[in-house]
């Protein structure tokens, strides 16, 4: 493959989304050698197929909110890729979705189903829907016109969307009702449901277990531990909640939490039962503050406009959204003597940002790899409902720690440097592209 060539194509062909070249150029850039050592990639034009989504599905969704008003938002499902499986991938709800947003995470997220070891394609869906300060009146009727016009394109063995930012357990429960009253069918369409109706055990934690269970791994390599170390992360929903709960499990001393309006710092540590619990009841109330922390909390204290990267810690981990970490904050923390940093948000960072963490030889984990136990963990609830049954949450956490576990031995596999570093974004790229064009080679030129 000519990376030159491609890179500029991809750039010709996709103007006015950043995101997704952003996501496809760090792909290109590592999978470049190991494409080239591989003839047969180049001969089926895997590189160039892969680039370009299945199918992109755009529309209205109009709601009325509690005034009487008529509201038009925008909807998505950007169908990546169904190689090896159905597509499978979240549902995002948030201001900032656009086309380009839903493109970027749904080719990440064929990357990342293919590293699970489990069957599942790649897509991702959304909205550009804000829930802040929203009525659950407003957000179920949302919901409803919503998956009115999704419901046409899914289905338990075509395409399995779940949660994201902003859409959780109650969002998931709105949709999977309005699917269910239009189809007539219980089945496994939607993943991230309640227990009593088809959900996981150990689903919503997953995606903070596996992401721990991941840097556990990463710490082994270094004959290290966690245990005793000193934590930062971003964010204060579901994943940052997941991170915290295992973290603190694991004898972690996470010191800092953050949301759009600042961060939190508690030298106690953020490990008590009550002071997690608490994130998860700041973020159900959508209003995207995490100053409230601190008037809880004696030991808290607040920090207005500033990020969690300015806390000098041995770990960090982004839990909030993509480009949330950039150049700037990665020098300070490698000044700050930072040793491991995990996304655990999608592209958390900046390419700026990887570059700067990996120049100074700081492991440094891609969110494709890390936060795979999200989705991994969606698979075992596809599982559980296509033999339906439910699994206990001993069972479903031990498969999602051996599939961590898994994710981990493949990249460093194929992520080793000759001078014994462990380029994981590399090898994560290498890992999941193997999979996803073994299978498209074998079945003809079908996309
Ligand atoms: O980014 C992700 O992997 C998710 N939001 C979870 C997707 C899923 O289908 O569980």
């Amino acid at each position: 493959m000519d990376l030159k060539k491609l890179t500029a194509e991809l750039e010709a062909k996709n103007p006015g989304q950043p995101l997704y070249i952003q996501a496809a150029k760090e792909v290109l850039e590592t999978i470049v050698d190991f494409v080239n050592e591989n003839p047969k990639y180049d001969k089926y034009a895997i590189v160039e197929r892969i680039l370009e989504p299945e199918r992109i599905i755009k529309f209205k969704v109009t709601w009325v909110d509690d005034k009487g008003q008529i509201q038009v938002n925008r909807g998505y499902r950007v169908q990546h890729n169904m190689a090896i499986g159905p597509y499978k991938g979240g549902i995002r709800f948030h201001p900032t979705v656009t086309e380009d947003t839903m493109k970027f995470l749904a080719f990440e997220q064929t990357f990342k189903n293919s590293l699970t070891t489990l069957p599942m394609g790649g897509g991702k869906g959304g909205s550009d829907f804000d829930p802040k300060g929203k009525s659950e009146g407003e957000v179920m009727r949302f919901c409803q016109s919503f998956m009115t016009e999704l419901q046409k394109y899914i289905g338990a063995d075509t395409d399995v969307p779940a949660g994201d930012i902003g859409v959780g357990g109650r969002e998931i429960g709105f949709m999977y009702g309005q699917y269910k009253r239009l189809r007539g069918e219980h089945v496994g369409v939607l993943t991230g449901k309640g227990l009593e109706w088809g959900g996981s055990l150990v689903r919503p934690e997953a995606t903070g277990f596996g992401a721990v269970y991941f840097l556990e791994g990463m710490l082994a390599t270094k004959k290290d531990q966690l245990k005793g170390k000193r934590v930062v992360i971003s964010g204060f929903g579901n994943v940052a909640w997941g991170t915290a709960l295992k973290l603190a499990e694991l004898g972690a001393k996470l010191v800092a939490i953050s949301g759009p309006d600042g961060y939190i710092l508690d030298e106690e540590g953020i490990t008590t039962p009550e002071k997690i619990a608490y994130m998860d009841e700041l973020n159900a109330t959508r209003n995207n503050v995490v100053a409230p922390f601190a008037d809880k909390f004696k030991s808290a204290k607040f920090f207005a406009g500033e990020k969690s990267w300015v806390v000098p810690c041995d770990i960090a981990m982004t839990c909030a959204i993509q480009n949330e970490l950039d150049g700037k904050y990665a020098e300070l923390l490698v000044k700050n003597g930072v040793q491991y940093v995990v996304e655990v948000s999608n592209m958390g960072c900046t390419a700026d940002a990887v570059a700067v963490l990996q120049n100074a030889n700081v492991n440094f984990a891609p969110g494709k790899a890390a936060n795979a136990g999200g989705v991994a963990t969606s698979g075992l609830e596809m599982s559980q409902n296509a033999m339906h049954l439910s699994w206990t949450a001993k069972e479903v956490d031990e498969k999602l720690h051996g599939i961590m576990n898994s994710i981990h031995d493949n990249c460093v596999k194929h992520g080793t440097e000759k001078n014994g570093y462990i380029n994981y974004v590399k090898g994560a790229n290498i890992a999941g592209f193997i999979k996803v064009a073994e299978a498209m080679i074998a079945q003809g030129v079908a996309y």
